[in-house]
């Protein structure tokens, strides 16, 4: 009974293997960039476990970019150092004392914890931040909110010459100014639209704790045009924190990429699903 049992797992992974291979041949030297936001973060088990995807990811061919989030651990240190603060329309409003936490924290705690991660799961991770090579420069995105950035420059030659070289980079949403001693907090999600922007990248994988865009009954939407997401917004269909998510998807694939993905980060790699199957997991953008 229990060898009859084991064969019939084994068959089923030599399946699901097998399964795979059209798709990791579609998307051989493809470029995907993948938003990992503070709360899909989780526990170390649940790093450990996108830290193996996207190491997988690279092994069979792909230009993986994780471009990371980190909102709770930055609470959670302007908590410690007695520090208040605020979200206007989800973005929080950053003056200079609170800009520097973001800077130590998103480039110093949370990136070197990721590129850690990757690295155990034997990958080979660099760290950088916006302020790297002058990968993303911004300029303020609204007076109201201090030194919240707006990307308008973007170069990404640095994380070309890393795909070369078999590293997959790790990138911290800090963006420097047009005057070089300016620093910017950018919205996880806007830097990684940004960057599959100037890449042109295949893919735009924004994980997130919901299951996905919901239509008016409530129903997770698996496939949409930038039309139809935008008559959802029109209509109060997507509303609330779903809006500036869903916006960077539509932005990112009217720019050139060539899909945007709103997945359910929760699932057991949602990455793979998503990238190795035909289910696929969340709501597709593409044109
Ligand atoms: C974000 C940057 C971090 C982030 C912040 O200060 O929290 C702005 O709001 P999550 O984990 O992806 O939310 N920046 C301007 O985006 O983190």
């Amino acid at each position: 009974m229990k060898t009859q049992l084991m064969e019939r797992d084994w068959l089923t992974t030599a399946r699901t293997l097998s399964e795979a291979l059209p798709y990791m041949q579609r998307y051989s030297g493809a470029i995907i960039v993948v938003k990992f936001g503070g709360n899909a973060m989780g526990d170390v088990q649940d790093m450990a476990e996108f830290a193996r995807d996207i190491v997988l990811m690279r092994q069979v061919g792909m230009n993986p970019v994780v471009v990371h989030g980190g909102g709770p651990m930055i609470n959670q240190m302007l908590g410690t150092l007695g520090i208040e603060s605020r979200f206007v329309r989800g973005k929080r409003v950053t003056d200079k004392a609170t800009v520097e936490v973001v800077e130590m924290v998103l480039t110093g705690l949370v990136n070197k914890r990721i590129v850690q991660a990757i690295m155990d799961e034997g990958g080979r991770a660099v760290g950088l931040s916006g302020k790297d090579d002058d990968l993303m420069v911004a300029e303020a995105d609204d007076p109201e909110l201090g030194f919240v950035g707006r990307p308008i420059e973007m170069n990404v030659q640095v994380l070309r010459d890393l795909f070369s070289a078999g590293i997959i980079p790790v990138i911290a949403p800090v963006a420097t100014g047009m005057d070089p001693n300016e620093t910017f907090n950018v919205n996880g999600d806007t830097a990684a639209g940004a960057i599959a922007a100037a890449l042109q990248a295949d893919r735009l994988l924004l994980l997130t704790d919901v299951s996905g865009v919901k239509n008016a009954d409530g129903e997770v939407v698996t496939q949409m045009t930038p039309e139809q997401v935008r008559a959802m917004i029109d209509d109060g269909t997507i509303s609330g924190g779903m809006i500036p998510k869903v916006e960077t998807a539509l932005q990112a694939v009217e720019k050139g990429v060539r899909a945007a993905v709103i997945l359910d980060g929760r699932l057991p790699s949602a990455t793979l699903l998503e990238l190795f199957t035909e289910h696929g997991a969340g709501s597709i953008i593409r044109a």
